[in-house]
Order: structure tokens, then sequence, then C-alpha cells
């Protein structure tokens, strides 16, 4: 049997292969990783139980930006990536170069491509999917996500600096400049290398303009795949539904108890009790790590004002457990700064209407500058840690 023999760097011909090009693309592309990267780690730092560095209470919305900009810097990077892999995938079928020096200084450059080029699909691929709340896989997204994060940054780091002659020469030239062309890249593309550039400029604002509507209320009728957005009682989506939590029954139960505990100190209170207690209105986002977010005012208890019921000291944390009985967000900790700000509310009503099942009735958390996922529902219990 006869392997059909592979390419190569010869044949390809076109003059949009081109230094020019990628160095061109590579920037914005860099710009977009690093985006993606610091906001990456500021996401994870917050969603951290333990937090040496306590995570800021302030600005209010500002999770909701930092994740916003996350989804929106990788969202724009996926046309970036695949038009940079198209300008220099003929590489891939250079011949080697003789002689072991150069030979293992080749092998090296070529195997740290390999390992930016493998991160990064598998960061873009990853996250385009848990945007779309699509799950095919059995590892945990938020930890994975994170070390491939670390492992792309690390390699795009060396790329860069191995490229940076050629980057700065590029950058430094016209764009129709070929003098850092592969010798037969010399028959013109059907489009210009302008043109080309366009073109991705236009395919990457489509994808952010396609998806940025789910945080960015404005773009929210242009965001066909931003489908999250606004769908849901008093203007939020809904992300796990009162059905799926298995709460329906003990959500409106006439026997549901919310407790607040300080070591022995107990305080049990019904939902009448709660809503008789003094209440408080904020505006405050949703932010879900997954990309969409949502203003609402919400009505209900200073969170300390239950705290306090249990003279519980300021700066505790506090762990919030749910009626849901499994999953992995039944219980969530609040930090000490959190518990004391006074924005943070369990709240009993999402604008001036009773909390719908699906949003956590009886009572939620909801708290400034946290990521959605802490945002705990259907809450039955607040036991302040030692
Ligand atoms: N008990 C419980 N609370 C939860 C969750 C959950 O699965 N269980 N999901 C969280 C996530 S991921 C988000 S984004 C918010 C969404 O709140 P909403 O469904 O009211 O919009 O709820 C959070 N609270
Ligand atoms: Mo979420």
């Amino acid at each position: 049997m006869k392997l059909p023999t592979p390419p190569s760097d010869e044949q390809f011909t076109s003059r949009l292969r081109s230094a020019a090009v990628a160095a061109r693309i590579g920037l914005w592309l860099g710009i977009c990783f690093g985006l993606a990267f610091v906001t990456g780690v500021i996401s994870h730092y917050a969603q951290n139980h333990s937090q040496p560095i306590p995570f800021p209470t302030s600005p209010s919305w500002g999770y909701r930006v930092t994740q916003g900009v996350h989804v929106v810097s990788g969202t724009a990077a996926v046309p970036l990536l695949l038009v940079k892999l198209w300008t220099v995938y003929p590489r891939l079928f250079a011949r080697p170069p003789r002689g072991l020096r150069r030979l293992a200084v080749e092998g090296l450059e070529r195997g740290s491509i390999g390992v930016l080029v493998a991160a990064a699909i598998f960061q873009l691929a990853s996250g385009l999917l848990n945007s779309a709340q699509w799950y095919p896989w059995s590892f945990s997204f938020r930890s994975t996500h994170y070390a491939i994060g670390w492992v792309a940054i690390g390699a795009l780091v060396v790329h860069i600096a191995v490229k940076l002659p050629v980057i700065r020469r590029a950058l430094g030239a016209d764009v129709d400049d070929t003098s850092q062309d592969r010798p037969n890249a010399t028959r013109p593309g059907v489009l210009s290398r302008r043109g080309l550039l366009r073109t991705t400029w236009v395919a990457s604002g489509v994808a952010v303009l396609a998806t940025a509507g789910s945080t960015v209320p404005l773009l929210r009728n242009v965001s066909v795949f931003g489908v999250r957005s606004g769908d849901g009682p008093g203007g939020i989506p809904i992300n796990k539904s009162a059905r799926a939590a298995a709460v329906t029954a003990s959500a409106v139960s006439p026997d549901y108890r919310f407790t607040v505990a300080y070591g022995d100190r107990e305080v049990t209170l019904t939902r009448d009790e709660l809503a008789a207690m003094p209440q408080a209105t904020r505006s405050l986002p949703i932010a879900c790590v997954e990309g969409w977010s949502a203003g609402g005012s919400w009505s209900g208890v200073v969170l300390r004002d239950l705290l306090d019921l249990v003279d519980a000291p300021r700066g505790r944390d506090v762990l919030v457990v749910s009626l849901q009985e499994s999953g992995p967000y039944r219980e969530t900790v609040l930090q000490g700064n959190f518990a004391d700000d006074d924005r943070t509310l369990l709240a009993l009503r999402l604008e001036g209407e009773e909390l719908a099942i699906d949003h956590g009735y009886p009572c939620r958390l909801i708290a400034p500058n946290r990521p959605g996922v802490l945002q705990t529902k259907w809450v039955k219990r607040l036991e302040v840690q030692a």
C-alpha cells in the first residue's frame, strides 16, 4: 500500500501566507489571549474558597465586566486563530534542517508551537462549549481550563520571544512588503493582504456581536447566539431550574425553615418571619461564569442583620447551604468581607415580585461583585464559620 505523500513547503505559493499577515493577526490574537488570561485568573480566584487577599466586593459590576471581557476576547480569538493557523501551516511541511544543533533548535521550536496550538485550540473550544452550556466531557471544566490557560500563556510567551525579530520586522514594514516571505510564496492570492486582514477583523467583530449580547444589554437583539439574555422571570435567565435541582417540593413546603447558626447558637425562622424583618432593595447583577449576565433589583433581608441574630463576629466566612441535596453548588462559602457588606442580601423578591421558584424561592443569596455560580439559590441555612 502506498501512503499519500505529504505536501511540501514549496507547494504553498500564496503570497497571503506571509509573516506580514501572520504578525498582524498574531498581535491581536496575543491581545485577546492576554485579556482572556488575566480575566480568567481573576475569575478563578473569585471562585476560590480561601482568599488570602480578600476579593473586593466593589465595584458591584466588576465580575460582570471581567467575565464579559473574558468571553468576548475568547470569542474574538476564534476567527483570528483560524486565519493565523491557515497562514502558517505550510511550515509544518518544511524540510528539517541539516546538522544536529540546528535540528535540535528547530525541534524545540516546533515542539513549543505544537504545545501552543494544542493549548490554544483546547481553550477556545472548551470555553465556547462552556458558554453554550454544553459539557460533553467528564473532567472538571474549571480546573482544566485554568491549568491549560497557564500552559497556553507560557507557550505564547516563548513563541513571542522566539519570533520577536520576525514580528518586529514584519510590523515595521508595509503589509505588502515581501522581504520576509518564503521563496515560493509568490502567487497573488484571491484577496489582497489588506483584504484578508479586513475580512478577518470583520469575522472577529461578527463573532463578538453574535455573542456579546448575553452580557451587554444594548446588543441583545443582534446576538443570535447570545441565547441566554433576558429570558426568564424578572428578565434574568435561569441557570439551574428548581426541577433540575430536585427542590420543587421542598422549596414550597409549609415545613420550610430558614436557620442561621453560629457555634451552638441557632435561630430558625419561617419564610413569613423573614419577610417581616426590615427589607432592603439593591440593584445587583448575576454574572454567570458561562458568559451571560443580567442586572436585577433584588429585595430581602440584609445578610448582616441575619448574622446579628446569632451575634456572629464581623469578618467570619459563612457557609451557605441550599435545599438542593446534590450537585456542586448546593453549598458555597461566603467570605467575611462579602458577608459584612450591606449590599449582600438574602433576597426574597426580584423586580418587586415574589422570587420565582427557579430563581431560588423561598430565598437566595445575592452579593455584589460575585460569580453567579456562588449566588446560591433555595437557601435553607447559614453557618457562620469558627
Ligand atoms: N443551589 C444552587 N444555587 C445556584 C446554582 C445551582 O446549581 N444550585 N447555580 C448557580 C449559577 S451557575 C448561576 S449563574 C446562578 C443563576 O441564577 P438564576 O438561575 O436565578 O439566574 O445561580 C447559582 N445558584
Ligand atoms: Mo453560572
